[in-house]
């Protein structure tokens, strides 16, 4: 396939809506797994995952008197989550579930339709005294979970009434608070059509006027309640939103500028059943050709308003459970503190989507994409000084293959020298999962158990260590060219993702990083471990970071990290990782940046 960008002709802003994920209980927060894969998230870069939606966050409130003016109310578990988040540059996407048992159980009633507002408002004021109003304004609060599934108890009028007093409650806070739902499971379930007429033509309970609502969400998975390995539909997940866009502006215009969201984007419903796909390079084809189909079908074609995109894999399990990370060891071992977690292919295609532009380039390609093709282009820029064109190779289905041959050409680039960094996903790169199947290069007995993991393991989990960051197929490596142009031709594997990145030298060296912290985990090979994580340079051209580190025991400082790192944390194992840290970050050039501050364990 030829493609061609021009890097001349921006065709209007690139919005990042899919920086979410998703997972479940929010009590998981105390469990090591979920801790760490919390700290997963937040160092993928360029806040690549934003959001983090999180069931029965409000399971963690306990109190009192919710029937007063003044409820004494335990915040502590909700804030040690949300410190959690917020320690890694995370955001909530608060869904008012779960809550004071046996209390709330009838919003037909006033008085508890009343209550419930005070206390949404409570909850909000409380955030805003602790982050701050610019924070807490840019979060996002939405009802209850799937309210057209068993969890929710109450009658659909009840459910009117609780969108009203949890709409009224935040925004007594503060006004901007963006609110929303109902994140209904079913396709155009009643509970979603009631609520979509309620908020058109019914009244606001406790205001008389338009009920408020700052944006619609719905959940659409590429395979519904089944736990056979299916292909999955993800053409299917964008049509039936597209019906939605449609419903609601043909039965109700007056929401027809509501912006919308998918805030379970999954391909496959249960994220428990394992599919072993979810380990490897497909799953983050479904997900980069997913995020383009949703552009090119409800953005582009309809004129959506497309607000957002999750995945919700956010949880902690093993390689075929839907997830970012790879978790090994039993929950004993876990509930004693011990974890080990490897990155999914999954995972960095959240980093390689993170690398994209903020404004969207003219890109033709010979023969044509079409919509729901296996192969599909998403060309950007940043600034004057950077082109990002994403390429992938997808389709739904697990165990087909190919290669295509790419021709990339690059006009109107405003530069004719510069770097070139290929980055990719594919059964050879950033694929640590074909290092766990292929272990008896390690001279183990086939792949254990993930339970049964232990000090033989270390040389293993080494490899998958090392095979587990963003991989490059080419560069970065600098350019000249007599005109602003630039070509590239290579073959492109299914399932595969590659994202070419063309940037300016900026002239300068990177600035230092802003910020560094460490904790301390337990992992199941007998050596000791330390997280180390930082907050991104401010430098969109960076080889790699480098850890340093200088042994408590005595020794000179040196680099740690032996694959390079463009996320913003790494995992420092070794038998003895007490010492202090410092990072700084490499440049295409070669340029270091100062050194960070220094952290200690
Ligand atoms: C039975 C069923 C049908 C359906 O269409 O959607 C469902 C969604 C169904 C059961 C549970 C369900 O929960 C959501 O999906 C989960 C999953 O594992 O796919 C989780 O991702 C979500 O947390 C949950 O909201």
């Amino acid at each position: 396939m030829k493609i061609q960008v021009d890097a001349a002709k921006t065709e209007g802003p690139f919005v990042h809506f899919w920086r979410s994920t998703g997972y479940t209980p929010a009590r998981w927060v105390r469990r090591v797994d979920m801790r760490q894969q919390i700290d997963y998230f937040g160092m993928i870069p360029f806040d690549g995952v934003t959001y983090v939606r999180i069931h029965y966050m409000l399971n963690l409130v306990r109190g009192s008197g919710f029937h007063g003016e003044s409820p004494d109310i335990d915040w502590t578990h909700l804030d040690e989550l949300l410190d959690a988040l917020r320690e890694n540059g995370l955001k909530p996407f608060f869904e008012l579930m779960g809550g004071p048992v046996g209390y709330f159980d009838n919003f037909e009633i006033d008085e508890q339709a009343h209550a419930w507002r005070r206390f949404c408002r409570l909850l909000a004021e409380r955030y805003i005294e602790r982050y701050g109003r610019e924070e807490v304004i840019s979060w996002y609060f939405e009802t209850w979970n799937e309210p057209d599934l068993s969890w929710w108890k109450q009658s659909d009028l009840a459910f009117h009434r609780y969108w009203d007093a949890c709409a009224n409650g935040v925004k007594d806070a503060d006004p901007k608070i963006r609110f929303g739902g109902p994140g209904t499971a079913r396709y155009m379930s009643e509970r979603l059509t009631s609520i979509l007429k309620h908020l058109d033509t019914g009244k606001d309970i406790f205001t008389g006027g338009k009920p408020k609502v700052d944006f619609i969400s719905v959940h659409e998975k590429g395979s519904q309640g089944r736990p056979e390995d299916l292909y999955p539909d993800m053409k299917g997940v964008v049509e039936r939103e597209a019906d939605l866009v449609n419903y609601i502006r043909k039965h109700h215009p007056s929401l027809a500028d509501v912006p919308i969201m998918n805030n379970e984007c999954d391909p496959q419903v249960g994220w428990k059943e394992v599919h072993s796909w979810r380990g490897k390079p497909y799953y983050a084809g479904l997900i980069v050709r997913t995020v383009n189909d949703h552009l090119r079908r409800l953005v582009n074609d309809m004129g959506a308003k497309y607000e957002l995109l999750g995945n919700d894999n956010g949880f902690a399990g093993v390689w075929g459970q839907r997830t970012h990370l790879a978790r090994f060891g039993s929950d004993t071992l876990l509930e004693d503190g011990y974890v080990e977690q490897i990155k999914k292919p999954a995972h960095h295609a959240m980093t390689l989507l993170a690398m994209l532009g903020d404004e969207r380039l003219a890109a033709s390609t010979t023969p044509e994409t079409s919509l729901y093709g296996d192969l599909g282009v998403m060309a950007t820029r940043r600034g004057e000084g950077q082109v990002a064109v994403m390429v992938y190779h997808s389709r739904d289905a697990f165990d087909e293959s190919g290669t295509a041959t790419i021709d990339l050409a690059i006009k109107g680039l405003g530069f004719n020298r510069g770097s070139v960094a290929h980055y990719r996903i594919d059964q050879h790169h950033t694929n640590p999962m074909a290092v766990w199947l292929n272990q008896r290069e390690h001279e183990l007995p086939g792949p254990p158990r993930p339970e049964h993991i232990g000090p033989k393991h270390a040389p293993l989990f080494k490899e998958m260590r090392l095979r587990q960051e963003l991989e490059l197929i080419d560069g970065p490596r600098t350019f000249e060219s007599t005109a602003d142009e630039l070509s590239l031709n290579f073959d492109l594997p299914m399932p595969g993702v590659s994202l070419v990145l063309v940037s300016q030298d900026p002239g300068q060296a990177p600035p230092a990083p802003p910020r560094i912290w460490a904790r301390r985990y337990f992992g199941l090979t007998g050596e000791a471990q330390a997280l180390i994580r930082w907050i991104d340079s401010d430098s969109r051209v960076i080889k790699t970071y480098e850890v340093f580190f200088t042994p408590a025991a005595g020794g000179e400082a040196r680099r740690i990290n032996e694959p390079d790192l463009v996320c913003r944390g790494f995992l420092h194992v070794a038998d003895d990782v007490r010492g202090t840290y410092k990072v700084r970050a490499v440049d295409h050039w070669g340029r270091s940046s100062d050194f960070s501050q220094s952290v200690e364990i």
